[in-house]
């Protein structure tokens, strides 16, 4: 006889519908979302969600980040909730899936709860996560960092995006900094679903990713500092460029990413060039170096050698430098149990599936320094994202969904 739940399925239409219906929010230029954190975008999506939330019984919670919890309630009030969840709010550049598709994945376990008529022992709580992304607000996973005791909230609220406007300023623009108390609830555990952003599992034709493990990160802000001056008459040994700077500084990252292949990643996305005029040598530019590894060794050894040689570069070049971390997380070893119980699933499933460890950051990185946490991961077209044209099949989402479903049912345990 199947066991408790063994044939439990989500219902992969109204997931995909959902997920569309979320991307028509804050459409991107390309196919894709600009729905970033405490946007008016930001808040039309919470609102949709919301209602989502609401018809399908579940009540709902905001803390004074604005992360959103939505509890359907277990046979047993008193036992901790099990959470699943991530991030709604995206990338200027960002997919349709990225974060969405571990909120409404988690939504969706609701759903199907409810239309077999499931109760399960420990409430479960629906979560969406505020600022996981940390493009406008730095860093990534503002909230849930909060949460979990790695940033002060005052902290927290002062971060300011590039027009000067204050995270809580914005928080309470939009009408969503809530009430209660960050980090004062209590988890059983806490579930993610997540595109892969990676291409392993595409490529080996794997329908589940079971992730062991995250990336330790450093989002390092340089701000280089030389004279502006005129492009064409200021002879070259005169010069103190400032661009010149962030160039060779760009180019030693990437060299030392390459020397820890394949355990490491480096690169600068974001720049800001001042004056950032054709003929004006700059004087100052502003960037940030975003360095991973899952092996802590490997990260302190490429922080200490790129600040070592921005000194180097910067004395050769006769300007100044200032290096500022602005994110900061340590390599993750997700939660043994946790993680059991989602390749248990993968497995009782059918679904073909690989032992991974996350390239990214998210919530569940920090959450799982105050929960016993895992994270459920399905492949992506390419391996892309943060990318307009990021994609996931069906049959994708389906079985992440699946999965997931039964990692947090059995987490939660069934009441006959
Ligand atoms: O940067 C990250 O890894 C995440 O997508 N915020
Ligand atoms: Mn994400
Ligand atoms: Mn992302």
């Amino acid at each position: 006889m199947a066991a408790p739940g063994e044939n439990l399925r989500i219902n992969p239409d109204r997931l995909w519908d959902s997920l569309m219906q979320m991307a028509k929010i804050g459409p991107g230029i390309a196919g894709g979302n600009n729905r970033q954190t405490l946007t008016d975008e930001d808040a039309e999506g919470r609102r949709l969600f919301q209602t989502w939330c609401e018809e399908a019984g579940l009540s709902m919670g905001v803390d004074q980040m604005g992360t959103m919890f939505a509890r359907r309630e277990g046979t047993d009030p008193d036992a901790a909730p099990v959470y699943v969840g991530s991030h709604l709010d995206t990338q200027p550049t960002g997919g349709k899936y990225d974060g969405v598709l571990g909120v409404l994945g988690g939504l969706e376990i609701i759903r199907t709860l409810n239309d077999l008529g499931i109760r399960t022992k420990h409430p479960i709580v629906v979560t969406n996560w505020t600022n996981e992304e940390g493009t406008r607000f730095a860093p990534a996973m503002l909230a849930s960092g909060v949460f979990a005791g790695m940033h002060e909230q005052d902290w927290a609220y002062d971060r300011k995006d590039a027009k000067g406007k204050r995270f809580g300023d914005e928080l309470e623009r939009i009408g969503w900094k809530g009430e209660e108390e960050v980090g004062a609830r209590k988890m059983h555990a806490f579930f993610e679903l997540h595109i892969e952003q990676g291409p392993i599992l595409e490529d080996e034709d794997i329908d589940i990713g079971v992730v062991t493990h995250g990336q330790g990160l450093w989002w390092l802000q340089v701000t280089l500092t030389g004279k502006d001056a005129h492009t064409g008459s200021t002879p070259m040994p005169k010069r103190r460029n400032a661009g010149l700077g962030m160039a060779r500084v760009t180019e030693l990252v990437h060299e030392i990413a390459m020397d820890y292949q394949p355990d490491a990643v480096g690169a600068v996305g974001h720049v800001e060039v001042y004056p950032n005029s054709r003929n004006v040598i700059p004087g100052k530019v502003v960037f940030t170096i975003d360095i991973r590894s899952p092996h802590q060794n490997v990260l302190d050894e490429m922080r200490a050698r790129i600040e070592h040689g921005i000194a180097t570069i910067c004395e050769a070049l006769d300007i100044g430098f200032e290096v500022e971390p602005v994110g900061h997380f340590d390599p993750v070893t997700f939660d043994e149990g946790c993680v059991a119980a989602v390749r248990n699933a993968a497995e009782r499933l059918g679904y073909s599936h690989i032992d991974i460890v996350s390239g990214a950051g998210h919530d569940a990185c920090w959450i799982n320094r105050v929960a016993p946490t895992a994270m459920v991961m399905c492949p992506c077209v390419d391996g892309l994202s943060h990318n307009e044209a990021e994609e996931i099949t069906k049959d994708w989402a389906r079985a992440g969904c699946d999965v997931l479903f039964h990692a947090v049912v059995e987490t939660a345990g069934i009441v006959e």
